[in-house]
This record gives C-alpha cells, structure tokens and sequence, in this order.
C-alpha cells in the first residue's frame, strides 16, 4: 500500500520527487512505521507465544484493569517536587527537618520489585499508576524509583532504556519528588568508574527527572563517595541523601566494630562531605526497634540534618522499627505498597499509614488512597509471578547470615542453580563464613557479591571454612574476592583479615583503579541528549546495552506491550490490542500455531489488523 500510494500520487507521476515531497505527505511514512512496528512486534509476540519462557500465564490480568477511578484531568496538586524547587535542597531538608508528621517515601517503584521481583517490573506498570499516585497521595516526601538494579536489567532483561524510562516517570508524576539509589563511584554498576563518568551521570539524571540522589558506599568509605555528593552538590538544585549502611546491632556489649560511636564518626564525615540528609540504609533489615530508637535520637542531636531511615522487613519487625525510629524522631521512612511489602522488600505503607494516624507523627497521607492503590499492585506482582524469588514468610536467619534484602531472593535462585535449592540454610551459613572470612564488611551491592560469591564456591567445592581461611591457595578463589582483598573496592571498616588477605594476594599482581574513558567517549558526554545517554550506557554496561540495541533493532520498542502480552503472548480467541503510538493502535489475534517442521520452525498463524500475516518462529523447546 505504500508504494501504490506513492505510484499513484499526482506530483509523484509528475516526476516531482523533491525532499519536501515525503514531508508534505507524514501519513505516508506514519503508515509505513507503524507497519514496520507492527511486523517487529508480531515477531516478538509469536516467538513468546510458541517458546513460553515465562510459562502460559493463565492467573495473569493487566494491572491496568486494577487503577482505581478518579478523575485524571484534575490537576495534581502541589507536592515535595514544588517545595524542592521553591527552597532549593538546604532548604527542602530544613523544611523536613522542622516538620512534624513523618514523611514517607514510597519504595514500591525500585526497591520493592529488586528485593522481590529480580527487578522485573516494566516501565509501562510503572508509568501507568504514576498520574493516581500524584492525586492519591500527593503528600509523600519521595518515590524511590530509579537507580540500584533497575538500569542494569532495563538494558539486560527488557529490552529498554532506563533514560526512557525516567523521562516518562518525570512527565507522568510531575509533583512527587523522584529519588533514585546511587552506588557512590560504582553509580549503577558493580565497580568504580571515572569520576567523569560519576559526574555526567549525576548530571544527567538530574536533567532528566532526579531530584533526591541517595549516595552510598558498600564499605561505608566516605572518599568514595565524595564524587558523586561534590556533583549532586553542583547541580545546585537535588538533593544529596548520604547513607549509613548499617550492619550488626549497635545495643550488643559484644560488638566491637559497628558501634553507635561508629556510625556518629562515619555520620560526621557524612555531614562534613556536604550531605543534605542523613540515610540509615539498613539493607539486611538487621536495626533492631531499641538499636533504632537510640540510633535516630543520638543523631539527630549530634548534628541539624534530618534522618531518614529505610529498612528491608526480613525477619518481620521493621514496622515496630519505623514506630520505635517515629518515636525517638526520624524524619522520613522508606515503605512500599503492601501487595509488594513485607520479607525482602520494605515494611507495608498502609500498616504504617494506620499505625501512625490520629497520633502526632500522623503521616498526613490518606489511608483510604493508600489502600485503593493496592488492588493495582497485586495485579503487577501477579503477573510478574515467574520472577518471584523470595521467601515465603520472614526469617530470623538473617540476624546470622546478614545477607541484604535484595541478594537473598538472587542467591536463592543461584543456589537452585547449583542443585542446592533444598538446602539453602547451607548456603546462609557459609555466607555467614564467608562473611567473618573477608574481615565482616558491611554487605551491599558490591561488596555483598564478593561474599556471596565466596559462599558459593565453598559450597560447591564443599570446602570446610576453616581449611578455607587457613589455606586458600589450595582452592580456586572467585576472582572479586581477590579484587575485593587487593582494595578494589575500598577499605574495610574493620581493617583487613590477617593472614588471610596475604595468603590470598601472594605471588598475584592485582590490577585495580578504573579505565579512563577515551576523548571520543568524553566529546560524546558533551554531545546530545541522545549521544550522551547512549554513552553512559555503554561505559556503564557495554554488554547489556549491545543486547538492548539488538532486541530494539529486532523488535522495535516493546515498552507498548501490556505486560500479560509482552511475558505469555498470544491467546487463542482473544483480539490483542496494543497502542503503538497514541492514537494508533494494531489488533492481533492468534488463529492457529502449525507443528515444527524438520529444522525445529513453526508457522504462527496471526491476523494483524484483520489481514492474515504468517510468522516463522524457531522451537527452541
Ligand atoms: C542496590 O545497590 O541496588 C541496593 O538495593 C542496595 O541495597
Ligand atoms: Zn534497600
């Protein structure tokens, strides 16, 4: 139909093919894209529905049939996103600082789905539920939504950009502050990056929709994050929230290492780094209420910043944590919507929404609108079931094996994989082992990889811990534990692990410091918006931005795809619509699937608007 159109045009028969000539006619080249999208889409959706990676789906529904109704042409109100703007970041931590109800930050968007859902929730479930949460709840502090995981899987797993995506968050809840996890110098990755990079990114996702940047350091080592606070600091208008990531129990007489007196050191240096907030990240969800209590109160008279504490619910009581932390004074808490709270993932919004109400520290956030949201969220944990990983109920292990919310899903399913999935409580004591092994650093992304990566390969080569720590040139050593013990990652809180370090290092040359990028990567970061993302990606994650270019190229923007269609395909007897642009929509059904011929091809029978179009997919079954 395209080129009929064309043959068939006037000017085009008068031989006048001037560049104008497609210009004047976009409805051409629009129904020329949209066929070529729709073609790459089909791929997509008849390779899923012969392969079944994700299994058939049949409980599966489309959150997008659980929003709750309200009217949408309502403005939202104004929210944290104006105040920030209005008083500039000294001025939005004053305000919180002074206020009395508790602030909340909603962590449903990023941490929630990392700790209980490998990370897989789409943009499109993100974005769609982003204009009811600016009407519903206008009043939080912040949504934490980008950042930690979620840039890496975005290229890896889902064929999208996470620019993309933080552009169409920013559009969609232009009133809440958006806050995103920054690993210090390690910003979205596993290990240190030129402070270049560091400050381009910073720069960027500031540009691009950041307002609150939670900085933090595995080993809690204030230098290594002093780049990414200076750049968040130069940006004149985010906010540096600087964590402490908290490990042991600060009440217990026995500890040596992670003392309250610790953790008002490393908080003065916090301070004196130029932090506009003080974070308690306790990754593992190992503050116990007293520790909280007592934490919070002597911060908070130390020194004028506000706190804010965010949490994992593991063992099952952290809500008495965010009560007994409300009670000593903590400004601001981390909790997510409860169909995707609890375990892993942070402690439930509406528990705490009620805990709190009609009390002094009333969060000031409807518990009606908290609870309305909560229908669309089980909808999205349901039909991200594949990807669940976690417990199925808390767990006071983690008091021992210290292993942080959003690894424990993730070693579960490595475990699985190394055929020790039955006998994980294994794997939890040697990473307890690995952990007094590698001198008890406190355990997050990067350095709680290091860890696990030495539990497992004590488990699988079934070594004795102890044999281990005496002799380890007798066994094959990861190699980000080497890295880990030549200081690639920093220094260790508690000072390094003698002999073993040495015995590790000996007779090894560890290269350790970042790669300097090159002068086409940094013309590059000074480039287009466009030149710029695609060049932090690639410095960032070079591999998984290659994959995301390919599924992009091969199946065009999959982000239009409910996420029913985009996980379990085709459904026979069931017209799919899918919007491809506003306004323009593809109706595809599934008419039959033939049997695989000798080479493993089977023909997809599919109807793209009405019209028979085949599509040859490879059974990899
Ligand atoms: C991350 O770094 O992604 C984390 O969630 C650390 O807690
Ligand atoms: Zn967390």
């Amino acid at each position: 139909p395209f080129l009929q159109a064309v043959l068939d045009d006037p000017q085009f028969q008068a031989g006048d093919l001037s560049t104008s000539f497609i210009d004047e006619r976009p409805e051409l080249v629009r129904a020329n894209i949209s066929k070529d999208r729709g073609t790459k889409v089909l791929n997509w959706l008849a390779d899923i529905t012969v392969n079944q990676p994700n299994g058939a789906g049949a409980a599966a529904i489309d959150p997008a049939t659980k929003l709750p109704t309200i009217d949408l042409e309502a403005e939202a109100p104004a929210g944290s996103r104006q105040r920030l703007l209005e008083l500039g970041p000294v001025g939005f931590a004053r305000a919180l600082r002074e206020q009395t109800p508790l602030a909340v930050t909603d962590t449903t968007f990023r941490d929630a789905h990392q700790s209980l859902l490998a990370t897989r929730v789409r943009t499109k479930d993100l974005v769609e539920v982003m204009p009811y949460v600016a009407r519903m709840t206008p009043g939080l502090l912040s949504v934490e939504a980008w950042g930690g995981a979620t840039y890496d899987v975005a290229l890896r797993f889902l064929g999208e950009d996470p620019w993309q995506r933080l552009a169409a968050m920013r559009e969609a809840l232009p009133n809440v502050a958006i806050q995103m996890l920054l690993r210090g110098r390690n910003t979205v990755g596993y290990t240190p990056y030129p402070t270049e990079v560091t400050e381009a990114f910073v720069r960027e996702a500031a540009a691009t929709g950041i307002d609150v940047f939670r900085i933090f350091d595995a080993l809690n080592d204030v230098d290594q994050m002093r780049p990414a606070i200076d750049a968040v600091l130069q940006t004149g208008s985010t906010v540096a929230e600087v964590g402490l990531c908290y490990s042991g129990d600060l009440l217990d007489p026995a500890e040596d290492l992670y003392t309250l007196d610790y953790y008002l050191r490393l908080a003065e240096q916090v301070v004196d780094a130029g932090a506009h907030i003080i974070a308690i990240k306790d990754m593992a969800g190992l503050l116990r209420a007293g520790a909280a209590e007592k934490l919070v109160a002597t911060l908070r008279d130390r020194f004028d910043l506000p706190v804010h504490l965010h949490t994992h619910d593991t063992a099952g009581g952290q809500l008495a944590t965010l009560l007994a932390a409300s009670r000593a004074g903590v400004d601001a808490v981390d909790v997510a919507s409860a169909p995707m709270a609890g375990t892993t993932s942070q402690p439930p919004f509406s528990a705490l929404v009620a805990a709190l109400a009609h009390t002094e520290r009333d969060t000031g956030l409807s518990l009606q609108a908290v609870s309305d949201l909560e229908p669309y969220w089980e909808a999205v944990r349901r039909v991200y079931a594949p990807f669940e990983s976690g417990l199925s109920g808390p767990t006071g292990r983690v008091y021992h094996h210290e292993i942080p919310g959003g690894q424990l899903s993730n070693l579960r399913q490595q475990a699985i994989a190394l055929g020790l999935g039955d006998r994980f409580e294994l794997i939890e004591d040697w990473y307890a082992e690995a952990n007094r092994i590698l001198g008890r650093p406190t355990k997050v992304t990067p350095s709680s990889k290091v860890v696990g990566d030495l539990a497992l390969q004590m488990a699988a080569a079934g070594a004795d811990p102890a044999d281990f720590e005496a002799n380890p040139e007798k066994y094959d050593i990861p190699d980000s534990v080497i890295g880990f013990m030549a200081g690639e990652l920093g220094d260790l809180p508690g000072g390094w692990p003698e002999p073993f370090r040495s015995k590790v290092l000996a007779g090894r040359t560890v290269k350790i410091g970042t790669t300097a990028i090159t002068d086409d990567q940094r013309a590059k970061l000074d480039g287009s918006t466009d030149e710029r993302r695609l060049t932090l990606n690639q410095l960032l994650f070079p591999q998984p931005t290659q994959q995301f270019l390919q599924v992009r190229e091969q199946f065009g923007d999959l982000s239009v795809l409910s996420t029913p269609d985009y996980l379990y395909g085709l459904k026979p007897g069931v017209e799919h619509v899918i919007e491809i642009e506003r306004g323009v929509s593809l109706f595809v059904s599934l008419e039959a699937i033939g049997e695989p011929d000798e080479k493993g091809m089977r023909s997809v029978m599919a109807t793209l608007n009405g019209q028979m179009r085949p599509v040859t997919i490879r059974d990899r079954a």
